[in-house]
């Protein structure tokens, strides 16, 4: 049975890729989740699996030694699945020290203890280990509106806090890989999108503004671009890339589904129309009147679009799920988890929801 240290497993893709594990190998492996429930962590989301036998929940910072290191000693880990990290762009440009702290120094300790706990006395690591770390396509930049995709081999040229701290924390992977022969791949993903997603991100919120008849905010022209990938998806390639991606290699991970971000507007719009029935009264506020543009967010990347021919050809994983299919999944999920809402909504959404939209 192989055991996985997932790290940053309450939050959105995390919990997703928990319950995706469970559902294709139930009693097969044990998961530990490592996570420190920062505003974006929800045990909620875990309630499902929480009473499982092969399922432990470790309460502890990934920048946290000891308590980290305790864990491996404690546990024979397989495979680490590194997903904790700081992830909303916004809250980087006005907050830069705790991505440092989190995406790179976190990643660090992480790595640090995976090694100590795998290296073998006479040099190399035990069999069958690996560490999988989980990025962002945001690394290598932005690409121009005519044209253009992001391969493995593209440079890296982050330029948000958030995607320089995720850069960091990809070099630190290789430097690994290439000074000790760490057993490792790291994963580089575009926009997600589904269940469980906090709603300081453009689909989760506009889907709960609109619902509530409140602004929807669109930065800049709305044509900034995005490359959204189902997270489904995402957690089965992270599954494919631990089971079959070669060692040491990395593999870009997209949707091949470039949206402008105003057209995700008024697509959610369209599908709430289609969705809701006439006798619910939030329908009558679902209209494209809402639709606000703001302020352009600092240093936006204008467009993001992934090349997954690799992962393709190596791995055998391709997208799935359409977005048409994905989308109407997702409001179906966010229309039967109103409560979830409500409690994320709760308490310290809405200072950050003023300070961010309505200071101005
Ligand atoms: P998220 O913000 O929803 O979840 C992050 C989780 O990490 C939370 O549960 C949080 O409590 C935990 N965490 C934060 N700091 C921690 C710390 N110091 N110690 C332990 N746990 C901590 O993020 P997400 O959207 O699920 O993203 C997960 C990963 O995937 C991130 O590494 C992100 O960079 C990457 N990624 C995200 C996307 C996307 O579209 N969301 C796309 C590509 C890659
Ligand atoms: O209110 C908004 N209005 C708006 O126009 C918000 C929150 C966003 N946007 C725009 C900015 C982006 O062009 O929508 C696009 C998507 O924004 P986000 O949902 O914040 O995602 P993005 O900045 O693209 O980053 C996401 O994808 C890559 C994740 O947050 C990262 O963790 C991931 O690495």
């Amino acid at each position: 049975m192989k055991t996985y240290l997932v790290t940053g497993g309450a939050g959105f893709i995390g919990s997703n890729f928990i319950h995706y594990m469970f559902e294709k190998y139930d009693k097969d492996i044990r998961i530990i989740n490592v996570d420190a429930l920062t505003y974006a962590g929800n045990l909620e989301n875990l309630k499902e699996v929480s009473s499982r036998d092969n399922y432990t929940f470790v309460k502890a910072d990934i920048c946290d030694k000891d308590a980290i290191s305790k864990i491996f000693e404690e546990n024979d880990i397989d495979h680490v699945v590194h997903f904790a990290a700081e992830s909303h762009v916004d809250r980087s440009i006005r907050n830069p020290e705790v991505f440092v702290q989190t995406n790179v120094l976190g990643t660090a300790v992480m790595l640090n203890c995976a090694k100590a706990s795998w290296e073998l006395e006479g040099g190399g690591f035990k069999e069958g280990k690996k560490f999988l770390h989980v990025s962002t396509d945001e690394v290598y930049g932005s690409l121009p509106e005519d044209g253009g995709y992001f391969y493995e081999t593209s440079p890296y040229e982050p330029h948000s806090p958030y995607s320089a701290s995720k850069a960091s924390s990809d070099m630190l992977v290789k430097a690994y890989m290439d000074t000790y022969k760490f057993p490792a791949n790291i994963t580089n993903c575009s926009n997600n999108y589904g269940p469980y997603q906090f709603p300081e991100k453009l689909i989760p919120l506009i889907i709960n503004n609109a619902l509530n008849g409140k602004k929807l905010p669109v930065y800049g022209d709305g044509k900034n671009v995005r490359d959204w990938l189902y997270v489904r998806d995402h957690a089965k390639a992270i599954d494919m890339v631990i089971q079959k991606g070669r060692l040491f290699e990395t593999y870009n991970v997209g949707g091949h589904n470039e949206k402008q971000n105003i057209e995700i507007v008024n697509i959610i719009l369209e599908t709430l129309q289609e969705m809701l029935p006439d006798s619910d009264p939030r329908k009558a506020n679902v209209t494209k009147d809402l639709i606000t543009y703001v302020e352009d967010r600092k240093g936006h990347d204008r467009r993001y679009a992934i090349a997954p021919d690799k992962i393709k050809a190596e791995v055998g994983w391709e997208p799935e799920t359409m977005f048409k299919e994905g989308i109407r999944l997702t409001i179906k999920w966010y229309f039967e988890h109103e409560d979830w809402m409500k409690n994320v909504t709760s308490g310290d959404y809405q200072n950050y929801y003023r300070t961010m939209y309505e200071a101005s």
